[in-house]
C-alpha cells in the first residue's frame, strides 16, 4: 500500500483505543480505518514500507525487545491472482500434495488443484440440509456452508469435517452443525457422512454464527459458536448452558473432549465462553495455545488468546458500542472494558471495524521477516493486517496489504505463500508471494 502522505491529518476515529490496565498491549491498540484511495481490481499490490504507511503503528513502550528483524527482502510481497469461479468462499484446506478443498458459503465444496489451474466440479454428497442464506440481502445474512477440516488422521481415514447451518423443518430457528464424512480417493465424492454435534438452543436470524472449526494438538476439534446478533438473546454468550457464544471442543465423533473444564450445567463440549462472533482460529506455533478473532458490534474487534473455562467478556464488557450509535459517541457495550473475571483481548480495533475473518501464524519460508507474526484478514477493511509478536503480547500492528477486496480467511499454504480468500459473489483466492 502506499505511505500516507506527509501532513495528512489522521482521522479521529484512527486515535488509538484507550487501553485497560489488564490488557497487555500497549498504545497499539487503536484502529487505522479505510483508506482514502480507492484502488480497484486487478493492482499491483505492494506492502508498505517497513515503519511507514498509514496502517503501520509501533506499540510503545514494549514490555520487552523484539526478536532482530531480518534484513530487507530484495522482492517486496505481492497479491496476485490464483483461482477465480468461487461464489463467497469461505474456508479452505490444503492437501498432503499442495491442492486444497474450498467451500462456497451457498452449500458446495470443490477441490483446487495446487497450481490453481483446475477448479473440480462441486464435490457430490455434501449434505443437502445446509441452509444458505440469500446472496441478495443488503446487509448480507450469513447462513450457509462455512468450514472444512481434514482429520488428523486423514491420510489413512479419509475423514473430512464440514460446519454449516441446518434449520429445523418445523420452524425457522436454525443453528451451527458439525458433519463428519469420508472424501472418496478420488475426490469427487462424500460419503458415510453424519452430523456428529449440534448447537443448542437454535433460534431465529441469520447472523452471528461463528462456524471455525480447527483440531488442537491432542487431536480435539474446537468449533466457534457465535451470539446470534440479537440483542434479547446476546446475554446466552454468559450462560454456561447455552451454545450462543463459544467456543466447544470435541471428540472425532462429536462428544465433549477429555480434558475440558469442568462447568457444572455446561453446554456439551463448554471450552470458553463470552464470545461475539469468532471467525478465526489459530494455533500458536509454540505454545500450541489456542488464538482467536471475534467480531465486536460496533468496533471492538479482538484477539484473544482462549484458555479453558475463560470468559471473554461479551456482552458485559466490550469495546464496541451500538450500531445506531455515532462513532464520536461510542459507549462501550456493557458499560465497561474491562472486569475481573473477563478476559481481556490481547488487542482490539476500532470503532469502526476491520471485520476480522481468518487467522494465520506464518511459520514458512517465503518471508523469513514474517516468522512468528499473526496475519489477520479483514473483511470490512479489505486489507490483511500483520501482528508482530513477542510471545502473547502485540508489539506492533500493521495494515500490511491494502487488497481493496472482503478477505473471509488467509491461510499459510505449503508452498510458504499466504493464500487470502475474497468474500464475493464472484470470489477468488489470491496469494502472497514474492
Ligand atoms: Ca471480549
Amino acid at each position: 500500500m502506499l505511505p500516507r502522505p506527509v501532513g495528512r491529518p489522521r482521522p479521529p476515529w484512527a486515535t488509538p483505543s484507550p487501553l485497560p490496565s489488564s490488557a497487555p498491549c500497549p498504545a497499539a491498540c487503536g484502529g487505522s480505518g479505510t483508506p482514502p484511495w480507492p484502488w480497484a481490481w486487478p493492482r499491483p499490490w505492494r506492502a508498505a514500507a517497513a515503519g511507514g504507511g498509514g496502517g503501520t503503528e509501533s506499540a510503545a513502550p514494549a514490555p520487552a525487545p523484539a526478536p532482530a528483524p531480518a534484513p530487507a527482502p530484495a522482492v517486496a510481497p505481492k497479491v496476485v491472482p490464483f483461482r477465480d469461479g468461487l461464489v463467497r468462499p469461505w474456508s479452505l484446506a490444503f492437501l498432503s500434495d499442495g491442492s486444497m478443498l474450498v467451500t462456497e458459503r451457498p452449500g458446495r465444496l470443490r477441490h483446487v488443484s495446487a497450481d490453481g489451474a483446475t477448479l473440480s466440479a462441486p464435490i457430490a454428497g455434501v449434505p443437502a440440509d445446509v441452509f444458505a442464506s440469500s446472496l441478495k440481502e443488503d446487509p448480507p445474512l450469513q447462513a450457509g456452508l462455512f468450514d472444512v477440516v481434514l482429520d488428523p488422521a486423514f491420510a489413512t481415514n479419509r475423514r473430512i469435517y464440514l460446519s454449516y447451518v441446518q434449520r429445523n423443518s418445523d420452524s425457522d430457528s436454525n443453528g451451527v452443525v458439525v458433519w463428519r464424512g469420508e472424501l472418496t480417493p478420488d475426490l469427487r465424492s462424500l460419503v458415510n457422512g453424519r452430523v456428529i454435534y449440534t448447537e443448542s438452543p437454535r433460534i431465529g436470524g441469520e447472523r452471528n454464527y461463528g462456524g471455525k472449526l480447527l483440531f488442537d494438538r491432542g487431536g480435539y476439534l474446537l468449533v466457534t459458536l457465535g451470539d446470534r446478533f440479537e440483542p434479547d438473546t446476546r446475554d446466552q454468550a454468559q450462560q454456561p448452558g447455552s451454545g450462543l457464544g463459544k467456543i466447544v471442543r470435541l471428540t472425532t465423533d462429536g462428544a465433549p473432549a477429555p480434558g475440558n473444564p469442568v462447568v457444572s450445567g455446561g453446554t456439551p463440549g463448554l471450552w470458553s465462553l463470552g464470545h461475539r462472533n469468532p471467525q478465526g482460529l489459530a494455533i500458536h506455533p509454540v505454545t500450541g495455545q489456542l488464538w482467536e478473532s471475534e467480531h465486536g458490534p460496533q468496533g471492538g474487534d479482538e484477539i484473544n488468546l482462549v484458555l479453558p473455562g475463560g470468559n471473554y467478556g461479551w456482552p458485559r464488557v466490550s469495546y464496541g458500542c451500538e450500531y445506531e450509535t455515532p462513532i464520536e459517541n461510542c459507549k462501550p457495550i456493557g458499560g465497561g472494558t474491562s472486569s475481573g473475571d473477563q478476559k481481556a483481548p490481547l488487542t482490539w480495533w476500532g470503532p469502526p471495524s476491520i471485520a476480522p475473518g481468518g487467522i494465520a501464524f506464518y511459520t514458512g519460508k517465503g518471508f523469513p521477516e514474517w516468522q512468528g507474526s499473526l496475519f489477520v484478514a479483514a473483511l470490512a477493511d479489505k486489507a490483511l493486517w500483520r501482528l508482530t509478536l513477542n510471545g502473547s503480547t502485540v508489539l506492533k500492528r500493521e495494515r500490511l496489504l491494502d487488497v481493496g477486496r472482503r478477505l473471509r480467511d488467509v491461510r499459510q499454504g505449503p508452498d510458504g505463500w499466504l493464500y487470502l480468500l475474497t468474500d464475493e459473489d464472484a470470489g477468488q483466492i489470491l496469494r502472497v508471494q514474492r
